[in-house]
């Protein structure tokens, strides 16, 4: 444990690390990952400077919270953006853009377009190795690790490690969208395809849990509906209980009544109603308020299942407006809630009573 003094009651500032905090990687029992990355972003791109935007914004937090004890005790710690995974995206993101905009007799035609397209998916399975790697090594050293996307491909690499660490692991997922794609547009690792991989590719899972799913083919509706590891909470299923007087509360703790023991939350920030999340990459209507999920969190943390990892992405600032923050202020302040929660179900701080 850290011997690092912090004054929870003053203002955090931006000239130290994440949240303002001083620790350094070795002190820390949380270490953020970020991971500027949107090669395969197919309508709105920006989201890889989404940790940069939630690193900027998290000066803004008050440590004190409601529900658990400060997580800051425990040492937070974000990695610099890797010069690696900044090129790999660059590179990616020229590379996909062209195949994005041709439509499908090009593709067909094109011999240059197919060979980028194959250039494309093998600068994705590069970076999920680098975050395999890097999220296997945090792990080993009993630490959470946390990857800030970036889009949605890129915590498939921390889901490998997390579940080689923990079999049997359950995914909850909060989204828009079903992200159970085959591949998308060509892309095996798209943001669109993350849990069909996951499924598929990673033996140690054996749960996945959706919520707040409102934007999906037919093949993902059907893929999730057969897989009897997959239980869907559809937003209209959400809203209309609701409607017709059912309580969140109940519906909350049967979400979490069908997780197994161990927990790793993939949370794509347009799970949320698009009111704390305007500018990310796919935004769709309806959603979850975000006292719900706080609902949801605090069920996880109650049931005594563990939380032993998270990922937030798929965050991005308005790149209209450079000093909108909002987007990033909402990201940073649910970071920090599965930090306290993750941290409160692994026994490094006392939930609040
Ligand atoms: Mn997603």
């Amino acid at each position: 444990m850290t011997k690092t003094i912090i004054d929870p009651n003053a203002k955090a500032t931006s000239k130290d690390g994440i949240y303002g905090l001083p620790f350094k990687e070795s002190e820390a029992q949380v270490v953020y990952i970020p991971v500027p990355w949107d090669v395969t972003t197919s309508y709105q791109a920006g989201t890889s400077k989404g940790p940069a935007a939630i690193l900027g914004a998290s000066e803004q937090i008050d440590f004190f919270d409601l529900d658990f004890v400060d997580a800051y005790q425990a040492g937070l710690f974000m990695k610099k953006e890797s010069a690696k995974i900044k090129k790999l995206n660059t590179e990616g993101r020229l590379l996909a853009k062209k195949i994005i905009d041709a439509d499908d007799e090009t593709m067909k035609k094109n011999k240059i377009l197919q060979k980028n397209l194959v250039k494309v998916n093998q600068i994705c399975n590069e970076l999920n190795l680098e975050i395999y790697k890097e999220t296997k090594t945090l792990l080993d050293k009993n630490k959470i690790s946390v990857v800030v996307g970036g889009d949605h491909a890129t915590p498939f690499g921390a889901i490998k490690a997390y579940a080689e660490k923990y079999p049997q692991l359950g995914i909850l997922h909060f989204d828009a969208h079903s992200d159970t794609r085959v591949a998308y547009m060509g892309f095996e690792n798209s943001h669109a395809s993350i849990m069909h991989n996951v499924m598929e590719k990673i033996s140690g899972v054996s749960k996945l849990v959706q919520v707040g799913i409102r934007d999906f083919c037919e093949q993902e509706f059907v893929y999730t509906r057969d897989n009897k590891k997959i239980e869907v909470y559809f937003d209209q299923s959400l809203a209309r209980r609701k409607m017709s007087g059912e309580s969140f509360l109940k519906i909350a703790k049967e979400i979490i009544a069908h997780l197994p023991e161990h927990i790793y939350i993939s949370f794509d920030i347009d799970g949320l109603d698009p009111r704390f999340c305007p500018n990310t990459g796919t935004p769709v209507p309806g959603g979850l308020d975000y006292q719900e999920v706080m609902l949801i969190i605090n069920e996880l943390v109650l049931s005594g299942k563990k939380l032993v990892g998270f990922d937030l992405v798929e965050v991005s600032p308005n790149p209209k407006d450079k000093g909108n923050e909002w987007d990033a202020n909402v990201g940073m302040r649910l970071l920090y809630k599965m930090t306290s929660a993750s941290l409160a179900t692994m026994g490094h701080i006392k939930k609040r009573k």
